[in-house]
């Protein structure tokens, strides 16, 4: 969302207040839609969020890549071509792969018509290197360039994409995965890995020129626009109508799905009888995959790049992967027939073309019927796996939190038309959450839409405590985006350690374009950018 007010000063100088007044405090603000609070603290020290890095330059990267951001015209198969704005030439970009406590270095040069930037999605980057515009750093122009450095600190499944204008940059093929192996291993290496990106496309768009009104939000397709509230649920787990109807806000929106860089529902990962194989399922798009694994059990060894302890294997489980999650997958290949992976979305084309097969090529027939997987129940990270081993549960509901906030999504209406709110806001009118370094933060967040919000948070990753009021049983559970269905209620914790300016949002790009972001924001810390060109 580009902002369209002109004054986002925000500078130390202008807002040290007299002594004497000891504890971090609002002071009043001169303009009532900075996304930022004017805030003082006791010292009245500001650093600036661009001071906020791992290393000094000067120091030599362990790994380097180069992303040159390109217009290419993509041909997805099934006869399906696009306007793809992409990574190096191609959609998803390439796969960075780093060891944890590497020093990476990327250099994104910029050879679009249109500014970019890069936003490292759940990795816990220094406050200068999130690649929000605005915010973290001045967009990247047209023929610019700009260096991310940072310490792959976890490893896990992660991705990186633009954060500028992301309805249409990433939706026009700006984003890869990025893959941070363990510096040790602790369970056997697989002996194949394979990274899967999905992501859906407007294939009557054109990425290149940022022209794709067939998609803003004024004249968007909102499927079945469902202006209720849902009542809050107490039932945990059971998939409503409501779930129905919101998973199917967008199927009017998109004509084609990939599997990495192809719609034709062929992809094929090579793997042998009896190996054991780790599938990272990305979703790099804005709607909720049905996926499902057939023809053999597996485990769910990780989510958001964090891996669960204990995971039991399972068979003929959907796994609701919501837009931005990630799901690592391992399994062990039969002794003689191929796995495959696929989809019971409610359109055939999903159906289709969200297929892969793991072992040896076949004419792509589904082994499973669509009836039949949909008759299977949904994964449930909140009773999976076990907390008696090395994954240590973080935070319990009951103790004590420094800072403790809510967050009610809902809708509202503007003269441009429906938007997605937070506490009856929209942004820039969210007032940002402001917590000081080392504070441990509790959050609790009730979805009052009828749609899907896939909230994620920058720079931290946080615990799940509860979901519609229940706590985690299984394994502690760790992400960066929580899918929030509707009526659903989710407490989520975290250690504020940190420091910097972070963007905490709907990975729903459109509810995202249309108001569901805030920050959070650290305390003493100043923002030399211009925040009209923050965008989500
Ligand atoms: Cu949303």
């Amino acid at each position: 969302m580009k902002l369209n007010t002109k004054t986002y000063l925000y500078t130390g100088v202008a807002i040290v207040v007299a002594g004497g007044i000891g504890a971090t405090l609002w002071t009043s603000q001169n303009h009532s839609n900075s996304p930022l609070a004017k805030l003082n603290t006791p010292s009245g020290q500001f650093k600036s969020i661009d001071t906020f890095v791992d290393h000094p330059s000067s120091n030599t990267p362990t790994v380097r890549y180069t992303l040159t951001a390109e217009a290419k015209t993509l041909n997805l198969g099934q006869g399906k071509t696009v306007q793809a704005m992409t990574f190096n030439g191609t959609a998803p970009g390439p796969v960075l792969t780093a060891r944890q406590g590497d020093f990476v270095e990327v250099t994104v040069k910029n050879n679009l018509n249109v500014p970019i930037t890069v936003h490292w999605h759940g990795i816990s980057v220094p406050g200068a290197e999130d690649g929000v515009p605005g915010l973290t750093q001045d967009p990247i122009a047209p023929g610019g360039t700009y260096v991310y450095r940072f310490i792959a600190k976890d490893a896990g499944t992660y991705w990186y994409h633009s954060h500028v204008n992301s309805v249409q940059e990433v939706g026009a093929g700006l984003f890869g995965g990025i893959v941070i192996m363990p510096r040790q291993a602790v369970t056997p290496k697989p002996n194949r890995d394979y990274t899967v990106l999905l992501h859906e496309w407007s294939t009557s768009s054109n990425g290149q020129n940022g022209n794709m009104n067939g998609m803003s939000m004024g004249n968007m397709n909102m499927g079945s626009m469902n202006m209720n509230t849902p009542s809050p649920r107490t039932d945990g787990f059971h998939v409503s109508n409501m779930d129905v109807s919101a998973l199917n806000e967008m199927a009017n929106s998109y004509d084609a799905f990939t599997v990495n860089d192809t719609a034709n529902g062929n992809t094929l990962f090579n793997a042998q009888p009896g190996e054991t194989v780790r599938l990272r399922l990305i979703n790099a798009g804005n709607t909720t995959h049905l996926m499902t694994l057939v023809g053999t059990q597996f485990k769910v060894v990780a989510l958001d790049g964090h891996d669960l302890s204990n995971p039991q294997r399972i068979a003929n489980e959907i796994l609701p992967i919501g837009a931005a999650q990630r799901y690592d997958v391992e399994f062990k290949m039969p002794s003689s027939g191929n796995v495959q992976l696929l989809s019971a979305d409610q359109s055939a084309t999903e159906r289709m073309e969200l297929q892969a097969t793991i072992g040896e090529a076949t004419n792509g027939t589904p082994m499973a019927s669509p009836s039949s997987i949909l008759s299977e129940p949904w994964f449930d990270f909140t009773d999976y796996g076990n907390s008696d081993s090395s994954t240590t549960s973080s935070f319990t509901l009951g103790q004590h939190y420094d800072k403790t906030f809510g967050m009610n999504l809902g809708l509202g209406m503007n003269s441009s038309g429906m938007t997605y709110t937070i506490n009856g806001k929209s942004f820039p009118d969210v007032p940002p959450l402001v917590v000081n370094n080392g504070d441990t933060v509790k959050i609790h967040i009730q979805n009052n839409t009828g749609y899907i919000h896939p909230m994620h948070l920058h720079g931290t990753s946080f615990q799940v405590l509860t979901r519609d009021g229940k706590p985690v049983t299984g394994s502690p559970v760790y992400l960066d985006t929580v899918e929030v269905f509707p009526g659903e209620t989710y407490d989520i914790a975290f250690k504020a350690n940190n420091p910097g300016l972070w963007m905490l949002h709907c990975h729903d790009l459109h509810h995202a374009a249309a108001g569901m972001d805030m920050i959070l924001q650290y305390s003493g810390i100043s923002n030399p950018y211009n925040m009209k060109d923050m965008s989500e």
